[in-house]
C-alpha cells in the first residue's frame, strides 16, 4: 500500500466504521487499483479515491404499509445515489431484510465501477428496503411498493437516477412501482428498468445477467482454449440471475448440478436439464415454493438442508445468490477438488480471502463488477430503446450483450496485463484489470467535470 491509498483507506475505516461490506468492497477496489494511482498523479491531485468513496446523495426514508389484516408496518427504504460522472445514477433495488445503508453503499459502490465497464453512458447507485417480500400476498407487495414510490418518486427520473431489481425485486415488483410512478409524475417514462415487454421492457432483459455471466466464462475459457461444453458446474441461489445462467449453461452443453436457495442447496448429478430447469421456475416465480422441493420431484437428487454448493466437485463454479457466500475455506475446497473457473452472478460473492485464493491457485476468476455486468447493460439497452421509443428483437438484444460482454472481458484482461504485475502468458488477473479499467473511466470523467 502507497501512503496516499493508506490514508484514505484508514479515513474510509473510521468514518464507515460500522459497514464492513462497504468496507470490504472499497479495500478490494482500492488495493488493486494502485498501479493506476502510482502512475497517473492526476488522481491522487484531485483527491479521486476520497470524492468516489463517497456516495454524491444518500436518500433514507419511512416506508408505511398496511397487511391484509389492516395492521401497520413501518419499514425503511434507502436510495443510495453513488456517482453520476458518467450518466444517469443506475442500479437496481433490493428487498431483504438484512438491507441496511452499508450493503447498499457497497452494492453501489460496486456499481459505479460495473456500470463503467459496460461501454454504456450510466452512473452508480443501489436501493432498496428492509421489507421482506416472502410470504407476502400479492396485495400486500403492491402496497408496499406502492408506499416505497410516493417517496422513492421524487428523487428519479429517466435522465436522473433509473433504478430496476435486485434480490426479492423481479417483474412483479417493477410493475408496482412503475405504476405508482406514473401515477404520481402523470408521465409514462423509462424511469424502471426490468419493465414488462408490453409497456416499455426489454426482451433479453430478464435473461441478461446470467447469459452475459456465462459469455464472460465462455470469454475467459477461450484464453486457455477451452470451452464450456462438457464442464460439471455448480450454481448457486434458483433466482433471477441463476435460473438463466443455468439455461445458457445448457445450452452449451455444460452439466449444472447444484442450485440453491437461503436454506440449503440441491444436488443432482445427472443434471438439471432444461425440462427441470423449467420445472425450477415455476416452482421459483409462480408458486414462489422453496429449492428444497426438487429433491422430492426428481429422484437421483439430494437436498443439503443449510448447506452451500462449494463442496460439490465441479469443472466450474457460479455463485448466483448473495454477498460473501464463498469465504476463503470454500474457495480452497473449490481449489481442491479441481475447479478451474468461477463467474460471479451475484455481487460480491466471494470474500477477500477467497479471492486471495483464487488468485494464488491462479484459476480463472471472473469478478462480479465484469461477470454480472450483463444485467445491467441490457438496462442500459433498455433505456435507449425507450428514449427512441422502439424495440429491437431478441437477436439484436442479445447480440449487443454479446459483444459488450466480449468488450469487457477484452477492457480487464488489457488493463490486467498493463498494470498487474501477477499476470503471465496463461493467467489474468481480472480483479486488477476490471476495477483499472472501471476506475479509470469515470475518475477521468471527475476530473474534467470540476470538483463537483
Ligand atoms: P432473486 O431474488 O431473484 O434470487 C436470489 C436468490 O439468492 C434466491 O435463490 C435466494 O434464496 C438466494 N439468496 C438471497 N439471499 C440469500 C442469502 N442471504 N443466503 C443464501 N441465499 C440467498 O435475486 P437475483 O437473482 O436477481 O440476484 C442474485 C444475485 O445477483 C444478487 O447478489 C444480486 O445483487 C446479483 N445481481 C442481480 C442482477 C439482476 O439483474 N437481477 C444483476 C447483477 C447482479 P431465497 O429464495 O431463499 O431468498
Ligand atoms: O447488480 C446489478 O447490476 C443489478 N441488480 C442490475 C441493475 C440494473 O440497473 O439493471
Amino acid at each position: 500500500m502507497t501512503e496516499y491509498t493508506t490514508r484514505v483507506l484508514d479515513a474510509v475505516r473510521s468514518k464507515n466504521a460500522h459497514e464492513p461490506e462497504f468496507l470490504q468492497a472499497v479495500q478490494e477496489v482500492i488495493s488493486t487499483i494502485e498501479p493506476v494511482l502510482s502512475a497517473e498523479k492526476k488522481y491522487e491531485e484531485n483527491c479521486i479515491l476520497e470524492r468516489i468513496t463517497e456516495p454524491e446523495r444518500t436518500i433514507i426514508f419511512r416506508v408505511p404499509w398496511t397487511d391484509d389484516t389492516g395492521r401497520i408496518h413501518i419499514n425503511r427504504g434507502f436510495r443510495v445515489e453513488f456517482n453520476s460522472a458518467i450518466g444517469p445514477y443506475k442500479g437496481g433495488l433490493r428487498f431483504h431484510p438484512s438491507v441496511n445503508l452499508g450493503i447498499l453503499k457497497f452494492l453501489g459502490f460496486e456499481q459505479v465501477f460495473k456500470n463503467s465497464l459496460t461501454t454504456l453512458a450510466m452512473g452508480g447507485g443501489k436501493g432498496g428496503s428492509d421489507f421482506d417480500p416472502k410470504g407476502k400476498s400479492d396485495a400486500e407487495v403492491m402496497r408496499f411498493c406502492q408506499s416505497f414510490m410516493t417517496e422513492l418518486q421524487r428523487h428519479i427520473g429517466a435522465d436522473t437516477d433509473v433504478p430496476a431489481g435486485d434480490i426479492g425485486v423481479g417483474g412483479r415488483e417493477i410493475g408496482y412501482l412503475f405504476g405508482q410512478y406514473k401515477r404520481l409524475r402523470n408521465e409514462f417514462t423509462g424511469v424502471l428498468t426490468g419493465k414488462a415487454l408490453n409497456w416499455g421492457g426489454s426482451l433479453i432483459r430478464p435473461e441478461a445477467t446470467g447469459y452475459g455471466c456465462v459469455y464472460f466464462a465462455q470469454n475467459m475459457l477461450a484464453t486457455r482454449n477451452d470451452d464450456v461444453s462438457g464442464k460439471v458446474c455448480t450454481v448457486s441461489g434458483s433466482g433471477n440471475v441463476a435460473q438463466y445462467l443455468v439455461e445458457k449453461l445448457n445450452e452449451l452443453g455444460a452439466k449444472v448440478v447444484t442450485m440453491s436457495d437461503s436454506n440449503g442447496t440441491i444436488y443432482d448429478p445427472a443434471g438439471i436439464d432444461a425440462e427441470k430447469l423449467a420445472w425450477v421456475m415455476e416452482l421459483k416465480n409462480v408458486r414462489r415454493g422453496r429449492i428444497k422441493e426438487y429433491a422430492a420431484k426428481f429422484s437421483g437428487s439430494k437436498y443439503m438442508e443449510g448447506q452451500r454448493p462449494w463442496s460439490i466437485p465441479c469443472d466450474c463454479a457460479f455463485p448466483c445468490a448473495t454477498q460473501n457466500e464463498i469465504n476463503g475455506a470454500d474457495a480452497a475446497t473449490l481449489v481442491k477438488n479441481g475447479c478451474k473457473l468461477v463467474a460471479e452472478g451475484a455481487n460480491m460473492p466471494t470474500d477477500l480471502d477467497g479471492i486471495n485464493v483464487y488468485l494464488d491457485s491462479k484459476i480463472l476468476y471472473g469478478p462480479a463488477k465484469a461477470a454480472n455486468a450483463g444485467g445491467v447493460a441490457v438496462s442500459g439497452l433498455e433505456m435507449a430503446q425507450n428514449s427512441q421509443r422502439l424495440n429491437w428483437t431478441r437477436e439484436q438484444v442479445d447480440a449487443k450483450l454479446f459483444d459488450i460482454m466480449k468488450n469487457i472481458h477484452q477492457n480487464a484482461y488489457e488493463h490486467a496485463r498493463e498494470y498487474s504485475k501477477d499476470c503471465t502468458a496463461e493467467f489474468t488477473n481480472y480483479v486488477a484489470g476490471a476495477n483499472i479499467a472501471g476506475f479509470v473511466k469515470v475518475a477521468d470523467a471527475m476530473i474534467d467535470q470540476g470538483l463537483v
